[in-house]
């Protein structure tokens, strides 16, 4: 069985679910099998689906993925049934070097610089040559094409932008990730997301066509923890055996060109293509990408083409399925169902049909909280009103909008300990895509009391709010830290936490969900090219993005912040000693470390958040 297929059957990994088989042909489409030429010669395997019924000539949609392409017994109305209700011809190819296309894969292979070699290939000229042929070769169709994609996918969505076909009339790239050592998929500001990037590279590299990483251990945490360093992927499991992306992890731990070249940003300028930036707030995956795609685009909108669209979804979660419920959290309405009826469907019915007036709002998001959440639209985002207020840790835990009024120095402090990594969802963690079930999809809505009571976690949390808070921006984490060690992680969770009795669902009281998050790596808060040890026992300031947000924090809860130094496996462990490539660490190079968070005077942390009045 394909790899993507068998994903999908198991776990429906919404990324992947084009490639979903169902027991028998669509009859209302025919399908066509081809083998496109791009312009140095490799053919790139291709399938199309054609509407029996079309009474005139139809736009293309088309989808560029890693993960196979569908056969014959499959219907591109699945998951897409509310867009393919408008009628489209539905194309969908593997990329260069997987599955039955020729080439060689390279993962997020870098745009070729536009003054480079003539003939030179990227996903770009392979989008373009292949828009050449669909247009020329299908029949009846209209002349234009739209792109989009999940993740993958939807990285070849959008750079199918980049000196696009002229053909190429509308994009949505959803959960594109733009930038692998920032914020997206393989790391977050550095720290290397281990389990994640280990297992979805042997994934995707290990055979043309895919194939698992077979662990020996249910708990991934402790496989993991066992592994030691990390040069031990090499030597105990992959041993001769390379694969492309796990050298490069290793050989290239920080921000050089390698991770540069590919980072979207520089190459977004170059992009006029009407754009339908989707993102999910709970993305397990590819959350900074969306969002850092349409601010680039944003900066060159002249012509307003460029739209944001944020869902209570994790990963893919708009793709099939209403989009009610995430983990155990109810959203009160249909979100995935809406997004794809009121605003997919008509961006894409305008912009390659002529159909509709589109009165697509700058920004379409979900604010969530308060007891489920409704839609909210918006000119700007970061909203243009939005006020910065900032939470303030303080003794004994508490959490205020007040500043410390204390001057001086005051701190909390606890031990880190590399041998005993703080979990970063509830054990037995299974393999990311473990066929079986995994919880994965949903982790970032787990409930994080399970580590309230470790004595590595600091949690700080308000008194019962009176009334409700209403975050729509940005939120920004400000710590003063030090450490006995020469470098660490500080991980930094802001959090809702439910009234002890919760009504509308009584297994959610006290719950304490994640609003937003994310994790920052010492050693290079000065710069991402050149990592500076920490000076033991220094006071140095951090700045950790925690991204953006709506969210209504409802009267009756509390606002939690929790501050700890690993969050394992999902990123791999901190030596927290110096060492210049931590892939190279020694066994001996992990030491538990004492580290401080300040909260007084000149250097009181707090988290600083965009709010808009309740
Ligand atoms: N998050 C996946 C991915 C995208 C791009 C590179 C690496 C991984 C995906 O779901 O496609």
């Amino acid at each position: 069985m394909r790899l993507a297929r068998l994903l999908v059957t198991f776990i429906a990994t919404p990324a992947l679910l084009y490639a979903q088989a169902v027991a028998a042909p669509d009859t209302n489409y025919t399908y066509t099998r081809v083998m496109v030429g791009a312009r140095d010669g490799v053919k790139l395997n291709t399938v199309f689906f054609v509407p029996k019924r079309a009474t005139g000539p139809l736009p293309i949609l088309f989808v560029r993925t890693p993960y196979g392409v569908p056969g014959p017994n499959y219907s591109p109305t699945r998951g897409y049934a509310e867009l393919h209700a408008d009628g489209y011809i539905f194309a969908m190819q593997d990329i260069r070097g997987k599955y039955e296309s020729e080439g060689t894969f390279v993962m997020q292979r870098p745009p070729r610089s536009v003054d480079g070699p003539r003939g030179a290939i990227d996903e770009s000229t392979d989008a373009y040559d292949s828009i050449e042929w669909l247009t020329k070769n299908i029949p009846v169709n209209n002349g234009r094409v739209g792109m989009m994609g999940v993740s993958y996918p939807g990285w070849t969505a959008a750079m199918g932008m980049l000196d696009p076909h002229p053909a190429l009339k509308a994009v949505s790239p959803q959960a594109s990730p733009s930038d692998m050592w920032i914020g997206d998929d393989f790391h977050h500001n550095g720290a290397f997301r281990l389990s994640y990037g280990f297992e979805y590279a042997y994934m995707v590299e290990n055979a043309k066509g895919g194939s698992q990483f077979q662990f020996n251990t249910y708990d991934t945490y402790e496989w993991y923890l066992k592994l030691g360093p990390l040069s031990n992927i090499q030597k105990n499991y992959l041993k001769d055996k390379h694969l492309p992306t796990w050298d490069d992890f290793q050989a290239h731990p920080n921000y050089d060109a390698f991770w540069q070249q590919q980072a979207m940003k520089s190459y977004l300028t170059r992009v006029n293509v009407p754009t339908l930036n989707v993102a999910g707030w709970w993305d397990q995956e590819d959350f900074y990408g969306p969002l850092m795609i349409y601010r680039e685009l944003e900066k060159h909108d002249v012509q307003s083409k460029n739209f944001l669209v944020v869902g209570p979804w994790r990963h893919g979660g708009w793709r099939g399925g209403p989009g009610d419920k995430l983990g155990n959290i109810s959203f009160g309405s249909a979100t995935g169902e809406y997004f794809r009826k009121n605003v997919e469907a008509p961006f894409f019915a305008y912009y390659l049909k002529d159909k509709g007036s589109l009165a697509q709002p700058e920004a379409t998001l979900f604010e969530s909280g308060g007891g489920g959440g409704k839609w909210r639209t918006f000119d700007s985002w970061p909203p243009k009103d939005a006020v910065t207020k900032s939470l303030y840790f303080h003794p004994s835990g508490l959490l205020s909008f007040d500043p410390p009024t204390a001057a001086g120095v005051a701190h909390d402090s606890y031990v880190s300990d590399p041998a005993h990594p703080v979990p970063y969802r509830h054990r037995p963690i299974e393999p990311t895509y473990y066929p079986k079930g995994s919880g994965w999809g949903a982790w970032l809505m787990e409930d994080q009391r399970f580590v309230n009571d470790r004595p590595d976690v600091l949690t700080y949390q308000t008194a019962v709010l009176t009334e409700d808070v209403v975050l729509a921006g940005d939120v920004t984490a400000k710590l003063f830290v030090s450490t006995t060690g020469q470098d660490a992680d500080f991980v930094v969770k802001l959090i809702d936490v439910y009234p002890e009795n919760f009504e509308p669902d009584y297994k959610l009281s006290g719950w304490e969900l994640m609003v937003s998050n994310d994790v920052f790596r010492a050693r290079f808060r000065n710069s991402g090219e050149k990592p500076e040890p920490m000076v033991p026992g220094r006071v140095t300031p951090l700045t950790i993005d925690l991204h953006t947000q709506s969210y209504r924090f409802g009267k009756g809860h509390r606002i939690m912040v929790q501050v700890q130094s690993s969050w394992f496996p999902i990123i791999d462990r901190n030596p927290q000693t110096w060492v210049p490539n931590i892939f190279e660490a020694k066994d001996s190079d992990f030491k538990a470390q004492t580290h401080r968070v300040y909260r007084a005077g000149a250097t009181a942390s707090r988290v600083e958040m965009q709010t808009v009045r309740p």
